[in-house]
């Protein structure tokens, strides 16, 4: 069956951050690196034209670019943007297979009709990437896995590169195999000597010749070069669900307590769903009592939400529907039964509670729970 594969990868990812966060780097080699290990995480395009990359040590970096802008890497600020731009992608397409922190399959096989022409798709992708974080990324769009990546690869940065089937072995002519997946340092040396550098010419060599040197690879060496690869795109187990829980300070029956605490474990939960783009239909209500037997109780309702208001409004009615024998030791929500992320409308708005006002009031609570943290803000009842 003929495949579309899209594949994403950002451009200097760390270094183009540090970048957008100080304007005055902008057009400057910048070098994120150093730590315990003291090598280059990334460098900008800039710094690239000094002969600088990833993994080489920070010393030997600063002997080729003395004057360039060292810094050290600061994690949690790409995860974040990373965490953006993977969401999105993931609503865009049900089957997103994230491989590093700046780079991601997208199985666009059949989904024409639905997500339209995916050259078309693929510029949406980096418009949509540039307004949200300022920042440039790369596309391949090719019939599998191994060529997408080739072709994101092509023209980089800020590249959009199309190899459709007619155009693979071009492309794949005159590609160094230490390109192919799979082919370090130690392949290169034994295709060196049977005097192979190209891909072209490794195609052109019988497979049993590949199959004796280098076994079960060798059947994969062969394939790649003829741009064969039928490895699928697998999207990464999302969670199955989110959930949050307390145990009380004291076991209590006192009905407004238990309700304080599913408020802000509500909170908690809308805010991770939406971070993750999930939606789900499924709400469940934790109860441990004092003699610490546990019971959860749950309702499946008609769309998918990720809205705290309508997560709590369920539980609390599971809660009130629920003749506590006992005190309650224990208290928790979660949201299962996730939805695949494309949108879908809820036909009634109203009787699903999943209202706009809620949408804006949930934005806004995660808004300033991001900046200030998140027990800046509470929400009354
Ligand atoms: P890459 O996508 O390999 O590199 P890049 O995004 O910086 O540049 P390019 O335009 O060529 O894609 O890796 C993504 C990030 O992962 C990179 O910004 C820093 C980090 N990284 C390391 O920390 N160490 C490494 O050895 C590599 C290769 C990347
Ligand atoms: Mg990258």
């Amino acid at each position: 069956m003929k495949r579309t594969i899209l594949h994403i990868d950002m451009d200097a990812f760390y270094a183009s951050i540090e970048q957008l966060a100080n304007p005055a780097l902008k057009g400057k080699p910048v070098i994120v690196g150093g730590g315990t290990r003291g090598v280059v995480s990334t460098a900008s395009y800039e710094a690239r034209t000094f002969g600088i990359h990833s993994a080489m040590p920070i010393f030997q970096a600063k002997r080729l670019c003395p004057h360039g802008v060292y810094l050290p890497v600061r994690m949690k600020r790409y995860q974040d943007v990373s965490a953006r731009i993977m969401a999105y992608l993931r609503k865009v397409s049900p089957i997103v297979e994230q491989v590093s922190i700046d780079e991601a399959f997208l199985d666009l096989t059949g989904t024409e009709r639905l997500l339209g022409d995916p050259v078309i798709l693929a510029k949406k992708i980096k418009k949509w990437i540039l307004d949200e974080t300022c920042l440039t990324c790369s596309i391949g769009v090719a019939p599998n896995r191994f060529l997408a990546k080739i072709a994101s690869d092509w023209e980089k940065p800020d590249g959009l590169t199309v190899i459709r089937e007619d155009q693979v072995e071009d492309f794949l002519k005159d590609l160094p195999v230490g390109k192919l997946p799979g082919v370090g340092k130690k392949v290169m040396k034994i295709l060196q000597g049977l005097g192979i550098t190209r891909t072209g010419d490794l195609s052109k060599l019988p497979e049993g010749i590949l199959a004796k040197r280098f076994g079960k690879f060798g059947r994969r060496l062969a394939e790649l070069s003829r741009g064969i690869d039928s490895s699928a795109i697998v999207p990464h187990s999302e969670p199955k669900s989110i959930s949050s829980e307390y145990t009380l300070e004291q076991d209590t029956d006192d009905v407004m307590i238990l309700k304080k605490s599913l408020l802000a474990e509500a909170e908690a939960v809308g805010r991770r769903l939406r971070r993750h783009g999930l939606k789900g239909r499924t709400i469940t209500l934790k109860l441990k009592y004092s003699d610490f037997r546990l019971i959860t109780r749950n309702r499946t309702i008609e769309s998918p939400t990720d809205s705290t208001k309508v997560i709590t409004d369920t539980a609390f009615e599971l809660l009130t529907h629920e003749t506590r024998p006992l005190k309650v030791r224990l208290i928790g929500v979660g949201v299962s039964n996730f939805e695949t992320s494309i949108q879908q409308m809820p036909l009634f708005h109203k009787a699903t509670g999943c209202d706009e006002k809620q949408t804006r009031v949930d934005r806004a609570m995660d808004a300033v729970s991001e900046r200030f943290g998140k027990d800046i803000l509470r929400r009354g009842r």
